[in-house]
């Protein structure tokens, strides 16, 4: 009788013991890697350190033990927490290089449960975390799925205005000078593609997120591929499909529905409807220091990632697949650049992005948080003497090496108006990552709250 006993509890243990998909995204040099990569380290120090005072289990010592394990999705590259954590940790320290596909990692916490139900079956359980690393311009591609080939194409060309039309120039010249009613060239079509992938990167490069297709950026394992090979153009005057001739229109139109359904498609079933929950990575301070163009860039990049969360009966995604995440969290990344008076309205910023968005469409079910933090705290607050009196400042090593103290400026509380991008801008200095013990957790901010956020409930 107590064997079967045994087995039982054993059984609903196994149950018991969850397993939770956590998905980090976020434009490019968003912070993703740094952001997971603190976060494996802060959970590796969780039983021994008292270190998040913000994460309830671990403040009530609950935690008995953590453990990186094999992930589970073999088709998907690991990712490379040693690399990362060593270049952070290195001397002079630096950091994780630039990751361009999807990654993923598994984390076991051993935790004493604390809710009496759980608690009546074992002292101890066990929760294991799938990290998910990817790039947040494959979210930039779901509108493609209720756009045609002609839609989409008059889209991208109507959008070729201010600083995107003379980087557009080359593959411009280029597609005027296709003949789409010819026999399809393969070569030429190959070429005109690589023109139009170029003027995508220049864009990125000038600061422009809103890229589509977002994989002829990030291309991860689908690189050269054919798919990967069309570019917008408006349909020839008189375009007849001809049974007997295949075109360079049809081929190009064909690339593209290929695209819809083997790339878009798929990501959202294979990928995106596994996850449970999701955090979204924003770098609001590059843009502010960039200006007026990137800053209202970043704004329509996010207004076309939260799309991806619209879960409404009538919803697209419901239609493709039923989701599964219940929370996402919006986190403002390199809070270490601003003054601590400053996180306010860093916080204010993000939320003054995201909230009208969030509300002007249902979301069912799904909860949602903005906050701001720093996956690697590269820089120390204080105070520097100016003749106005004290004010506040940053310290912090830059790139080169040099130290430098500083008030980077006032991040606008409210979405910065027309007069701000001519009497201010945000002073943004890279900081390479402080000098830390690799015996002690890395210093951050409110990573703490983020794992609460995240993994809290799953630790009762
Ligand atoms: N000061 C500071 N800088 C950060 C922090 N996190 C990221 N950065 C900076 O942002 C850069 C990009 O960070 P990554 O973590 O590589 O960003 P990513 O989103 O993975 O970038 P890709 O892989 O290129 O898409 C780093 O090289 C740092 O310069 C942080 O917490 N504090
Ligand atoms: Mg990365």
């Amino acid at each position: 009788m107590r064997q079967i006993g045994q087995d039982v509890s054993e059984l609903i243990q196994r149950g018991l013991d969850a397993n939770i998909k956590i998905a980090v995204t976020g434009l490019s040099r968003a912070g993703k890697t740094a952001f997971i990569t603190s976060l494996l380290n802060q959970i590796q120090y969780l039983s021994t350190h008292r270190h998040l005072p913000f994460l309830a289990a671990s403040q009530q010592q609950r935690i008995i033990g953590t453990k990186r394990i094999p992930q589970r999705n073999l088709m998907v590259s690991r990712f490379d927490y040693e690399k990362a954590i060593s270049a952070i940790q290195s001397q002079p320290p630096g950091w994780p290089a630039p990751t361009r596909d999807v990654s993923e990692t598994r984390v076991a916490i051993k935790y004493r449960p604390e809710k009496r139900s759980k608690r009546l079956l074992g002292k101890s359980l066990t929760l294991h975390i799938d990290l998910i690393d990817y790039p947040g311009e494959w979210l930039l591609d779901l509108p493609l799925l209720e756009m045609s080939f002609e839609q989409w194409s008059a889209q991208q060309i109507q959008r070729l205005n201010g600083q995107r039309q003379p980087m557009a120039e080359l593959w411009l010249a280029k597609s005027q000078a296709l003949d789409l009613n010819a026999e399809a060239d393969e070569q030429r079509l190959a070429d005109i593609a690589t023109a139009y992938t170029d003027y995508l990167h220049d864009c990125k490069a000038a600061g422009f997120h809103w890229v589509q297709p977002g994989r002829f950026v990030l291309p991860g394992e689908l690189a050269g591929a054919p798919v990967l090979q069309f570019f917008p153009c408006l349909p020839p005057d008189e375009y007849r499909s001809r049974r007997s001739l295949t075109t360079n229109y049809d081929v190009l139109k064909a690339r593209y529905q290929e695209y819809q359904t083997k790339v878009v498609r798929n990501f959202y079933r294979e990928y995106f409807a596994t996850f449970d929950r999701q955090v979204v990575l924003v770098d609001c301070l590059s843009p502010l220091n960039a200006g007026q163009d990137s800053f209202i860039d970043m704004q329509q990049a996010l207004v076309q990632l939260l799309q991806s969360f619209k879960y409404g009966r009538s919803g697209l995604l419901s239609r493709l697949f039923s989701p599964t995440i219940d929370k996402v969290l919006f986190a403002a990344t390199k809070a270490d650049h601003v003054t601590p008076d400053q996180h306010a309205h860093l916080l204010h910023l993000l939320n003054q992005m995201i909230q009208p968005v969030w509300q002007d469409v249902s979301y069912q079910n799904v909860a949602m948080e903005c906050m701001t933090l720093a996956s690697v705290q590269a820089t120390q607050a204080g105070y520097i003497t100016a003749p106005e009196g004290r004010i506040h400042a940053i310290q912090g090593t830059t790139l080169s090496g040099d130290s430098v103290t500083l008030f980077p400026g006032e991040v606008p509380e409210k979405l910065p108006s027309p007069a701000f991008w001519q009497s201010q801008r945000f002073d943004f200095t890279e900081f390479r990552p402080q000098i830390s013990d690799p015996q002690q957790p890395l210093p951050h901010i409110r990573l703490d709250a983020v794992l609460e956020y995240l993994i809290g409930d799953k630790l009762r």
